[in-house]
């Protein structure tokens, strides 16, 4: 018995994998293949209503099902009791910086992706108002790590869910020019064994670099999943 995780090689996707990695929780895999439209199936979404990676139903708890990946890293934080701050302040700080990704970078990024890298029509607009705001929100993450090692001051999940999405500034087209602090942390994070094999799950092609190198066969799949 262990936890599956229904997961891709994205941004959301992998911040599940380094969790259980970092929390060293037993977990198996179903990689959801997004170009192909997997997750809008009646199978998966009976395990998530939204349609969209990643998930995880833990099987030693009943099969209890979780969607939304702040969710997913919270409940396995409990879980294992790490990674979520000692206290109620220091929890409250996690989650405060772990609400900044889900409501602020990740989407950002998101649309900073949508329309940069997938869309067919470029629209002038629409890219430099969502890459100009994912480099303000870098900006803001910058700040902070000149004044803490990691976001809540002890590596927590909020690291975890900001790091997936910050390392891949590159591919949104977003430079991180004289933001030393971080990158600083986003060296630090990357140097962690946990977080090297957690990065890789469901498989070794999600690093940015690997991701440039297959960028039609990405794009293409962007395509068809944002029909
Ligand atoms: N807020 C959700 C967002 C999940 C999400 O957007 N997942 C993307 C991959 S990073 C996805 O499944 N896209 C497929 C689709 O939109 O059909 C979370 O954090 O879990």
């Amino acid at each position: 018995m262990s936890i599956e995780l229904f997961t891709a090689a994205t941004p959301n996707g992998i911040k599940a994998a380094i969790a259980l990695e970092e929390l060293e929780l037993p977990y198996t895999v179903q990689a959801i293949d997004l170009g192909s439209r997997a997750q809008k199936e009646d199978w998966f979404l009976a395990i998530n209503p939204n349609g969209r990676i990643p998930a995880i139903i833990d099987h030693d708890n009943d099969d209890f099902a979780v969607f939304e990946s702040g969710a997913i890293l919270i409940y396995l934080a409990r879980k294992a009791g790490r990674l979520l701050g000692e206290g109620a302040d220091n929890e409250s700080l996690v989650m405060q910086w772990l609400m900044f990704q889900m409501g602020g970078l990740g989407p950002m990024m998101g649309q900073a992706n949508v329309f940069f890298r997938y869309a067919e029509e470029k629209i002038p607009y629409a890219i430099d108002r969502y890459q100009r705001e994912t480099r303000r929100l870098l900006e803001v993450l910058d700040r902070r790590l000149g004044e803490v090692e990691y976001l809540a001051g002890d590596y927590s999940i909020a690291d975890i869910a900001n790091w997936s999405w910050a390392r891949s500034h590159e591919w949104s087209g977003v430079s991180i020019y004289g933001l030393g602090h971080l990158d600083r942390w986003l060296q630090a994070i990357a140097a962690r064994p946990a977080v090297q094999r957690g990065q890789a799950v469901p498989d070794s092609s999600a690093t940015p670099e690997e991701k440039s190198k297959r960028a039609e066969q990405v794009i293409a799949g962007a395509r068809n999943m944002l029909v």
